[in-house]
Order: structure tokens, then C-alpha cells, then sequence
């Protein structure tokens, strides 16, 4: 009988790393190790997401953090385990991280050539009700003479080296992608304890009749994200208006929009004149996977999110991002 065929090529993120280094042959292999502290904060984070509800770590740890969000056990844990992994790696020099109102210098990496933003636990506040969460991370690459110091790594996401997300959902799915570079999702497999390359060079559908935001906003939006929004809920070409698709968790949102298409929002408004998403740690991280994928990624003012410069490292913008089709027609309503 015919042996199972079993596909014994297996590319893990291990392997996919190496690989990618031997590409550059002047890489010093910093940023292979960096991207391993990583891996391993993902998986560590994805741990103990897993055992949140069995071991009680859900609830308030009874502190609260930069926004004032009354701060879960696992936010407290997933941060502390990623400052932890970043200084520990000796190739991280500064941190920026949701959690942390202030940068966090590692003076013991004082010569470190890379400086990373992540945001541990973004949509954490879905966590007791089982929805997705995540970690995203940009990681920025330190001009010499660097100090330690904010301006370090207040630039625009166009000048990202990597970026990417972990949604901790059915399993853990990480995608990844360099400045200029395609973008790979890995799947853990927990069985191994492996980031398993699945979705090989991810593109966006061109355009899809996804639309994702949160519509209870919609009071504060201007005339032209209101006449925007409005357009999807007609009749379209094919006579059908657009699908809404929120869940509220922004990895979660980006994920589906990644792999389906259509497009996802977080609009300024008069509530929140400057949005609600952080730009070093949310909007370019995810900016560099959809247009890395084939997409788009633009502020309230549709200015390209890449090019927008952070004043302060917890600076926020509203953003629209996904299809690249899709995000033609948000400009088509802010001529
Ligand atoms: P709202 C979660 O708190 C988060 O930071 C993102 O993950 C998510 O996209 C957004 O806020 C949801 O905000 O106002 O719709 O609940």
C-alpha cells in the first residue's frame, strides 16, 4: 500500500531565518538572534494565553497602564516576559512598548544596532471573552551615534527592517515580512514547538466587499468617512452591498483582512481627533504587511502611514488599510 506521503521538507522559522541571512552576506547575524528572542516571546506569550482561563490568570492584576486601560494579569506577564527576552537577546538596544509609558534603554546593550516597538497584548481586552489577541512588533534598525534616546526611534515605518503580528487564536499564526521583502505567515506547532512556514508569501485580494469598523463610532465621523461608509451599504456592481466584519481585537481584523481582503478602519473622529491606534506599535507595523502584501495604508488625511513620523513613541493616527482597490475608494472620498 502506498506509504503515507509525508511532507518531511518542513521550513521552519529557524531554518527560514538562516536562510534569509546567508542572502546577505554582510549580516553580522544580530538581527537572526533578535528575530529568535522574538519567536521566543511568541511562543511564551502563546503559552500562557492557553493556560489563562485554566490557571486563573485572567482578571485585573489591579494596576493600570500608559492609556489608563485597567491592565490584565496577562498584559503585566506578556510585557515583563518581552523586555525580559529583548535584553536578554544583547541585540536589542531600546524598547518601546504599550505598556511602558517611558523607552526603555538596556544600557547593557548600549552597542545593540536594533530598536523595537511592540505592543504585547493588543486587543487584550477581549481576552476574558476567548477572543483573539495579539502581539504586534516593528523592528527599526539604529543610525550610528544613536543614544538611546526617543528620537532614536521616532521615524517613519517606511524605515522598519521587519514588522509583523502574532494572532494567538485556534493556534499561533505569525506573520512576517522585511523592508521590501514578501510577507510569510508561520503556524506553531506546539507539538514541536515550531513556527511552521504555512502561508508562504502572503498577497491581499485585490478587492473585496469587507468592511471592518466599528460602527458605534459612526455619531463622531466626519461627512466624508460618514459618506464613505455609506457608499459600501448600497447596491454595488454585482447588486450587493458590502459584508460588516468586526471582531475588536486589531490583529484578528488584520488577519481576516490579509487573507480575504476588503478593508479595515480606525477612523480619527471628534472623539478621538487623533485616533485611537498607536502609530509605532500598531499602524506602521501592520502599514508594512499590507503594503508588503500587495495593499495600501493611509492616515485620516490619506497621507501614505509609512511616511508619517510619531512626535512622542505613544502618538496615535487613524488609519485605513487592506485591498489596495479598496483603499482607492476611502481617497475617492477625501479629494
Ligand atoms: P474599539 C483593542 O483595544 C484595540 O487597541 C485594537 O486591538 C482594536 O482594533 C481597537 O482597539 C478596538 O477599539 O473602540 O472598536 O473597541
Amino acid at each position: 500500500n502506498e506509504t503515507e506521503k509525508v511532507n518531511t521538507n518542513i521550513i521552519t522559522l529557524t531554518r527560514f531565518l538562516t536562510e534569509e541571512q546567508t542572502k546577505h552576506k554582510e549580516a553580522s547575524g544580530d538581527f537572526t538572534l533578535l528575530c529568535h528572542a522574538l519567536q521566543f516571546s511568541f511562543k511564551s506569550i502563546a503559552y500562557y494565553i492557553r493556560r489563562a482561563t485554566l490557571v486563573n490568570l485572567t482578571g485585573l492584576a489591579g494596576s493600570s497602564n500608559t492609556t489608563g486601560d485597567e491592565q490584565k494579569k496577562l498584559d503585566v506577564i506578556s510585557n515583563d516576559l518581552f523586555i525580559e527576552a529583548m535584553r536578554s537577546s544583547g541585540k536589542c538596544a531600546l524598547l518601546v512598548s504599550e505598556e511602558e509609558e517611558n523607552i526603555i534603554f538596556f544600557k547593557e546593550n548600549a552597542q545593540a544596532r536594533y530598536a523595537v516597538a511592540c505592543d504585547p497584548i493588543d486587543g487584550s481586552s477581549n481576552l476574558d471573552a476567548g477572543v483573539s489577541v495579539g502581539t504586534i512588533f516593528g523592528i527599526h534598525k539604529l543610525a550610528d551615534g544613536s543614544t538611546g534616546k526617543a528620537e532614536d526611534i521616532l521615524k517613519p515605518g517606511s524605515e522598519l527592517v521587519a514588522a509583523g503580528f502574532t494572532m494567538y487564536g485556534a493556534s499561533a499564526q505569525l506573520v512576517i515580512t522585511q523592508k521590501g521583502g514578501t510577507v510569510n505567515g508561520f503556524t506553531l506547532d506546539n507539538g514541536i514547538g515550531e513556527f511552521i512556514l504555512t502561508h508562504p508569501n502572503m498577497r491581499i485580494p485585490r478587492t473585496r466587499q469587507i468592511y471592518s469598523v466599528n460602527e458605534g463610532n459612526s455619531l463622531y465621523w466626519d461627512d466624508r468617512v460618514k459618506g464613505y461608509f455609506e457608499s459600501l451599504k448600497q447596491p454595488q456592481e454585482n447588486g450587493k452591498p458590502y459584508s460588516a466584519r468586526y471582531i475588536g481585537s486589531m490583529v484578528a481584523d488584520a488577519y481576516r483582512t490579509l487573507l480575504y481582503g476588503g478593508i479595515f478602519a480606525y477612523p480619527a473622529d471628534k472623539k478621538s481627533p487623533k485616533g485611537k491606534l498607536r502609530i509605532l506599535y500598531e499602524c506602521a507595523p501592520m502599514a508594512m504587511v499590507f503594503e508588503n502584501a500587495g495593499g495600501q495604508a493611509v492616515d485620516s488625511n490619506m497621507k501614505r502611514m509609512l511616511d508619517v513620523v510619531p512626535e512622542h513613541i505613544h502618538d496615535k493616527a487613524g488609519i485605513f488599510m487592506g485591498s489596495y482597490d479598496e483603499v482607492e475608494k476611502v481617497k475617492a472620498f477625501h479629494k
